[in-house]
């Protein structure tokens, strides 16, 4: 099987720099070489070309901030997880803050009609332009996918139709708007939050998860945003949550997606290596992926 990595060095849309650093980071912290020890072919690995520098005053209200150079670079993402797709090449996405992760269901869509998305993550990321309380467009990425907000998947060259609420899964939440606590009772979205987690052990909620976003579709799409993670595990990231997903259960849940053999392409974004400590967060998020790739421990 063969990966393309795409490095998304994009970080304004996120609540403070750093992010745009990370695809640098991973890579420094030997991911190259998991993937290459799991048995892989290294297809291509793509820089996108990011904006680092607004270009444009960030807007306040009618948009969020630095659209046009969110717009941008989904278009150039979407192109590459499209191309990677098209050629049967599995698309592992790094980024960069979670407005990435607009491109990335972008190219997704060009070439799934029929898609399963398990988002790992402290927040929803369901806010609108609108009802956004921040602006940060990295906390818009899923109302873009699901068509909610005025910047959305129809607005990106390339990009196919929307993602369906009835195949998308959380697992992680624990900071949530009220906006956003509405859209996911509106929408009927399956969202294991923290509370689930505890309750319920990860081992059901992961299954559950595989059931909804795999049966019946072409294949699950992880996105995986590194704050669902405890900030005592997962310290580099932007916006630290208490609470979160320990080591394990995250080890447990990347581990049981590989052997569903039902993903069919992975993002890893917000690692933030400016407020890491020794690499750690990068070298967690390096395990993760490897672990969804199918390592195993014995
Ligand atoms: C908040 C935080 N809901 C916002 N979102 C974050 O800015 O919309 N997403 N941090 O990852
Ligand atoms: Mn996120
Ligand atoms: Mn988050
Ligand atoms: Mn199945």
């Amino acid at each position: 099987k063969e990966i393309a990595v795409i490095k998304v060095p994009f970080g304004l849309a996120g609540a403070r720099n750093g992010a745009e650093l990370a695809p640098d980071e991973l890579i420094t912290a030997g991911l190259k070489r998991e993937i290459l020890s799991l048995g892989y072919r290294l297809n291509r690995e793509v820089r996108v070309d990011c904006p680092s520098q607004p270009a444009s005053v960030p807007a306040r209200r009618q948009t969020g901030k630095h659209l046009n150079e969110v717009q941008q670079v989904s278009e150039k993402v979407c192109h590459e997880v499209s191309s990677a797709l098209h050629e049967g090449v599995f698309p592992l996405v790094l980024g960069g803050d979670h407005s990435v992760g607009i491109g990335t269901l972008a190219g997704l869509t060009a070439y799934y009609s029929n898609l399963g998305v398990i988002w790992f993550d402290a927040h929803a990321d369901l806010n609108t332009e609108e009802h956004s309380l921040t602006g940060n467009m990295h906390g818009m990425s899923l109302a873009a996918g699901l068509g909610h907000s005025t910047f959305n998947l129809s607005k990106i060259k390339g990009a196919g139709s929307f993602i369906n609420p009835s195949k998308l899964v959380y697992i992680g939440l624990r900071d949530l708007d009220q906006y956003e606590k509405e859209q996911i009772r509106a929408l009927g979205i399956r969202a294991f939050t923290m509370h689930d987690i505890d309750r319920l052990g990860m081992k059901q909620v992961i299954d559950q998860a595989i059931n909804i976003a795999g049966s019946g579709t072409e294949g699950i799409h992880v996105s995986f945003d590194m704050d669902c993670l405890d900030p005592r595990e997962a310290p580099g990231v932007g916006t630290p949550v208490p609470g979160g997903l320990s080591y394990r259960e995250a080890h447990f849940a990347m581990e049981c997606l590989a052997l569903s053999n039902h993903v069919v392409s992975m993002e890893l974004v917000e690692v933030n290596p400016l407020l890491d400590q020794n690499r750690h967060t990068a070298r967690l998020g390096v395990g993760l992926i490897a672990s969804v790739l199918g390592k195993t421990i014995l």
